[in-house]
């Protein structure tokens, strides 16, 4: 696209009237969109003006875009109907693409709809003007106390909100973390689907932020997620997974025995290790639960409840 809008305007938050409708199963019928009629038109590529691409991976890319009519910029990520059909992942695909649109939190990135052609697939989602977290994460540089308990505290509520729905397991590795335009965090599922250009992919499939249930392959329920902010708490403020090894031998088995310690550098609240030290449990009955981790001194003392934080 020739002049690309540098980010959306908080007063066009989202477009309503267009971007819910698309070739899904799933109608928006909230209020806010009372004319939105069955034989309203279809979205195409015709609609979209395409941009720079944001990432690439085994499935497909992703591309910024902006909606002609609204003006409205997205991420279009096109997905190659051969390659979904190879690997047998239509129903998959289907499923997920239903439950991500029906999810609706300020720390989930949207799915707003979808339309395909003869070739390819095209999934309408939310734009992160921010990028990456990984951006503000490179090669152990830590964040402030302040930004890691508002963005454990985000994915908290966020995990929170999916497991009312009973979504589980939610891919939350940092690579799947992205900013808005205001620093709010943002869960994209990557899934299996695309990965972004990032360096850190190619160490794709670490085990560093698996509970010791999920890399043993046992059983496994919600508690697989509080682990999970337990690493990320770690990395937020240290720079590095916990259990980050060599190996993949090694990492399973420091995870298994959860040989956790803290560095001396750099110098960390005691609350904010009293905080991984309780999620980072093998028995997940004693793991903290979301609850107790939204209400736990350090986030209670750091995280700024509005989900923005910039320093
Ligand atoms: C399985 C499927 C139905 C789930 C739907 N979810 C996804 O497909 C997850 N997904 C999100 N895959 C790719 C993306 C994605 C969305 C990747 C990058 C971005 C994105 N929105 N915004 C970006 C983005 N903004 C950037 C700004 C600067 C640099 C890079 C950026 N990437």
């Amino acid at each position: 696209m020739a002049k690309r809008k540098p980010e959306p305007e908080p007063e066009n938050p989202e477009p309503q009237k267009t971007l819910n409708r698309g070739d899904s199963a799933e109608r928006d019928t909230t209020p806010e969109n009372p004319e939105e009629s069955p034989e309203t038109r279809k979205w195409s590529l015709n609609d979209f003006e395409i941009g720079k691409p944001l990432g690439r991976g085994k499935f497909g890319r992703v591309y910024v875009a902006r909606e002609v009519k609204s003006k409205y910029v997205v991420a279009l990520k096109v997905l190659f109907k051969k390659q979904i059909e190879k690997y047998n992942i239509h129903h998959q695909l289907r499923r997920e693409m239903e439950i991500q649109t029906s999810l609706r939190h300020p720390n989930i990135l949207r799915l707003y709809g979808w339309f395909h052609d003869e070739e390819r697939i095209f999934l309408i989602l939310e734009y992160a003007h921010g990028g990456e977290l990984y951006g503000l994460l490179r090669e152990n540089t830590c964040l402030t106390e302040k930004r890691a308990a508002t963005y454990i505290l985000s994915l908290a509520q966020a995990l929170v909100y999916c497991h009312e729905k009973d979504v589980i397991h939610r891919d939350i590795k940092p690579e799947n973390l992205l900013l808005d335009h205001e620093g709010r965090l943002k869960i994209a599922d990557f899934g299996w689907s695309v990965q972004s250009k990032n360096k850190r992919h190619t160490m794709c499939g670490t085990l560093d932020y698996l509970a010791p249930e999920l890399v043993q392959n046992k059983a496994h329920d919600y508690a697989v997620d509080n682990w999970t902010l337990g690493v990320l708490c770690y990395e937020f403020l240290f720079g590095v997974p916990p259990f980050e090894a060599e190996s993949q031998k090694d990492t399973f088995q420091r995870i298994v025995k959860v040989d956790l310690s803290f560095p001396a550098t750099p110098q960390v609240s005691a609350e904010a290790k009293d905080l991984i030290t309780k999620l980072l449990v093998k028995d997940t009955s004693k793991r903290l639960s979301l609850q107790k981790i939204m209400e736990h001194p350090w986030i209670i003392k750091n995280a700024d409840p509005t989900g923005i934080c910039n320093n």
